[in-house]
């Protein structure tokens, strides 16, 4: 038969044929001109492209894969946050191509950030759980390790803020499925079969064992979506699995006959109802059934997959755990270790011990918040109503693990009370964290002040039973997202004095610590911060009609709003501020711009309170005459991994200012330092470990230790009396709960100054009010020394080589899973 154009083979993205390539996909796949092409054509048809070509590597890879027969990673979570892709995979392409893509499209008479903007950011995750999961991604890909993420692909993730006219936040669902997104491959090719409900049969096999059968389920396909993870600069291109519901029959077609419309969907409704939506909640579950169904679901799917896979591969499943490395992110996934052992024994006819001892040797753990209200557990009738099997597997468990107990503390009655994976008090409850340092063979918290509270509370009974399998690995994040591709200046710079080596071995830029005292240096990397801030202050106008001026600090605080993180503690500071220029209007300190971004859960009452205060007076200081730009204070709305990634690079204060235990880690702190920010911070979640990296003069370190925040609470906090004491805190506190910004409403001010007074409150806010003012002072001091405060800023860029996420996934790999890199 002739060759027609419209079957011929597409023209690869290739170094001199980038023009041919997107012409080729616009016509071809688009039926699209050159001429009237459109934003959104030039995005797509570029975008086909380039998944083109990472698909090809992405084959590539697993033949390798395959051949080198290498242990493989499985990372479980609930949560990715991927961000945008189409610049994250063309940049981790060679930078020539980047540049011919560059000018081919303004050859068509665009630009290519306009371009990548077209593009929406999948927000499948809350906050700094689901972003680790992605740089953990990105950065298994970038070091040759065999790895795929297995997740969840909900319709709707994490819910659009809008603000309100009175600065309330609302929540609008918003799908990142609107339009075709590109960026993953395979509809439907994938599949497992999930089962809930039904009921167990205990029968006898020929040899007189007991065998359990789960009969009568209503069962549901998951379905898997890949999504292409590109390793930079390197040949690896691995796939995160996204699983999505969908019914077995998903038409009815006698109830259609009847006309009963509704009924003949209603399983294909179920189905995708199953992955329609992510729980915006952050740190705090709750516990809804729907929630419980996700979790069996994407865990049953994604172990069905891998030992499949592992079959295929002909290979004996005694050596699943020499295969293959599970990484439960958080409790959300601990169902594993149950459905691990229900496949193996129940369909695999494994023993139960060698089955057990398998699970430990495959499963690993990590904890990210030791939140109390955070330790998810399960009503024992969700497992009698939709998992009858999975029960009898964790009451086994329980008993061979209480056995142990027995073991080696006997006649501790009270020791296997509080360790039993059920919790009697009340309902009776299957405790996840437990059954998850059970089930493992290793359990790592994100830092290291994080990892020792782990074993000193949470965990402090499984860390004397078992002192070896607990450890820590400090979190890390993607050098390429967050500093390649987010702040291209200073990427340029740091390339021209050090060659590209850094951008896969962030430890590298040790070797230009000299350039701290380089005025030259120092000159160059100023102008860069004063570019990126221009760029952020061209968006504050954008979203929020606002001016501010570049010369100004621009201050930031932008993560989750929760009470812990204390975005209350940086607002009093700012009122304290707003009084003293209004007594002082000449006072010298610098102009400030104070931004606050992020989302808070939408049954987060008093969360949502923060977030209407923080609009209602940058409402009012924004707009005091008296005030001009010495002081601006902004809400970002929406915030997400695009707008951190233009937050970042533009920012010169960094507040991390929880309450000191509570925070696990952070990631964001490591994000804004890298590109320069000066912290102002407790000592907190991996805070301390950048304190150590960068020096103590180098940073803005104030406020209780863990060890003052518990004395302080067992003493009895009383807010009181620290208003007492400090005039400058009971002006500011007074004019808040006055009502004088929030003149409509004086109640939406009222409930925040009352909960920061009521007696005991948690978060101890007003108890390090005075040291987060002395620090402030500090802080303000330094940047009117423009050079000085440079000087710091470089050498807290260049301090970032151990907060690279390839490092940790180094760790993970040498200490937990085992594991070598294929290439
Ligand atoms: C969060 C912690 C952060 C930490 C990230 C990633 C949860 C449950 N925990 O401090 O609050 O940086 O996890 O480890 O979202």
């Amino acid at each position: 038969m002739a060759q027609t154009s419209a079957i011929r083979s597409a023209v690869p993205l290739r170094l001199g044929a980038v023009r041919e390539a997107i012409v080729d996909r616009l016509e071809r796949v688009l039926g699209k001109s050159t001429e009237n092409a459109t934003r959104r054509d030039i995005y797509d048809a570029l975008s086909i492209a380039v998944r083109e070509e990472l698909t090809e590597r992405w084959i590539a890879t697993g033949q390798r894969v395959a051949r080198a027969r290498v242990k493989r990673i499985c990372y479980l979570s609930m949560e990715f946050l991927l961000g945008r892709s189409l610049i994250n995979a063309l940049s981790s392409f060679e930078d020539e191509l980047l540049t011919e893509v560059r000018e081919t499209v303004e050859s068509l008479g665009h630009d290519l950030d306009h371009i990548a903007a077209e593009e929406e950011d999948p927000g499948l995750g809350n906050g700094g759980l689901g972003r680790l999961a992605a740089c953990f991604l990105d950065s298994l890909a970038t070091l040759g390790y065999a790895a795929t993420g297995y997740g969840i692909r909900y319709d709707y993730g994490i819910f659009t803020q809008v603000i309100e006219k009175d600065g309330a936040q609302r929540e609008v669902a918003s799908s990142w499925l609107g339009f075709h997104y590109f960026w993953e491959t395979g509809q439907g090719g994938i599949r497992h079969r999930v089962r809930f409900g039904g009921q167990c049969r205990a029968t006898r096999d020929d040899h007189g064992r007991v065998r359990y059968e789960w009969v009568d389920t209503q069962d549901v396909w998951a379905v898997g979506y890949d999504l292409l993870i590109p390793g930079n600069r390197s040949p690896t291109v691995n796939h995160l699995r996204l699983w999505s519901g969908r019914a077995i029959t998903p038409f009815r077609i006698e109830a259609f006959n009847h006309g009963n419309y509704a009924a003949a969907v209603a399983e294909q409704v179920d189905a995708k109802n199953l992955t329609r939506v992510l729980y915006p909640d952050d740190s705090t579950p709750q516990g809804k059934e729907l929630r419980f169904k996700q979790q069996y679901f994407f865990v049953s799917a994604s172990l069905q997959d891998l030992l499949g896979q592992h079959m295929a591969e002909r290979r004996p499943l005694k050596d699943l755990s020499n295969a293959i490395a599970v990484q439960l992110n958080d409790t959300h996934p601990a169902l594993t270790v149950v459905e691990l052992m229900r496949l193996l024994v129940d369909t695999y006819d494994m023993e139960w011990a060698a089955a057990w001892k398998i699970t430990r040797e495959v499963c690993s753990y990590t904890n990210h918040t030791l939140l109390p209200e955070a330790l998810e557990t399960w009503p024992v009738s969700f497992f009698e109503r939709l998992l009858p099997r999975h029960l009898q597997i964790v009451y086994q468990i329980n008993r061979d693990f209480l056995e142990e107990v027995s073991a080696k503390f006997p006649q501790d009655l009270d020791r296997r009370r509080r360790m039993s994976l059920i919790n009697e008090d009340g309902d009776r409850r299957v405790r996840m964290a437990y059954l998850s340092v059970v089930g493992s063979h290793r359990v790592n918290g994100v830092a290291k002040l994080h990892s020792r509270l782990m074993r000193e509370t949470i965990f402090s009974d499984f860390a004397q039973l078992w002192p070896e399998r607990f450890t820590n690995v400090t979190n890390g994040i993607a050098v390429r997202r967050w500093l390649k591709q987010a702040n291209p200046l200073l990427s340029a710079l740091l390339t021209e004095k050090l060659g590209p080596a850094w951008e896969n071995d962030l430890e590298d830029l040790e070797r230009l610590k000299w350039a701290a005292d380089d005025a030259d240096f120092r000159h160059r990397f100023r102008e860069i911060k004063r570019a990126n801030k221009e760029r952020l202050a061209k968006t504050i106008h954008q979203l929020l009609g606002v001016t501010v001026s570049v010369d100004a600090m621009f201050d930031v605080q932008v993560k989750r709003i929760h009470e812990y993180k204390r975005q209350l503690l940086n607002l009093l500071h700012v009122v304290a501020r707003y009084q003293r220029l209004l007594d002082n209007p000449d006072d010298p300190m610098p102009k400030r711009v104070v931004m606050f971004a992020g989302k808070a859960a939408p049954g987060y009452h008093m969360a949502k309170a923060i977030i209407k205060l923080i609009n209602n007076i940058a409402h009012v200081i924004n707009n005091d005459a008296r005030i001009g730009d010495k002081l601006k204070v902004c809400f970002l709305p929406d915030y997400d991994v695009t707008l951190a990634q233009e937050i970042m690079p533009a920012a010169d204060l960094s507040e991390q200012i929880s309450t000191a235990g509570m925070e696990a880690s952070g990631t964001g702190n490591m994000k804004l330092s890298l590109n320069g920010a000066l912290t102002i911070g407790t000592l907190d979640g991996a805070n301390i470990e950048i304190k150590d990296a960068v020096g103590d003069e180098n940073i803005f370190i104030f406020g209780m230790t863990t060890e003052e925040v518990v004395a302080r609470r067992a003493q009895g906090y009383s807010p009181a009396d620290e208003v007492a004491r400090n005039p400058a805190l009971k002006r500011a506190i007074e004019l808040i709960d006055s009502g004088y910004f929030t003149p409509d409403n004086i109640f939406d001010s009222k409930v925040v100054s009352d909960r920061l007074l009521s007696h005991g409150e948690h978060f101890l806010v007003l108890a390090d009010f005075d040291e987060y003012m002395a620090a402030q002072a500090r802080v303000d001091e330094l940047f009117l020394n423009t050079d000085e405060w440079t000087r710091k800023s470089v050498i807290n860029a260049l301090s970032m080589g151990p907060f690279s996420s390839d490092r940790s996934i180094r760790e993970y790999a040498d200490s937990i899973w085992a594991i070598k890199p294929v290439l």
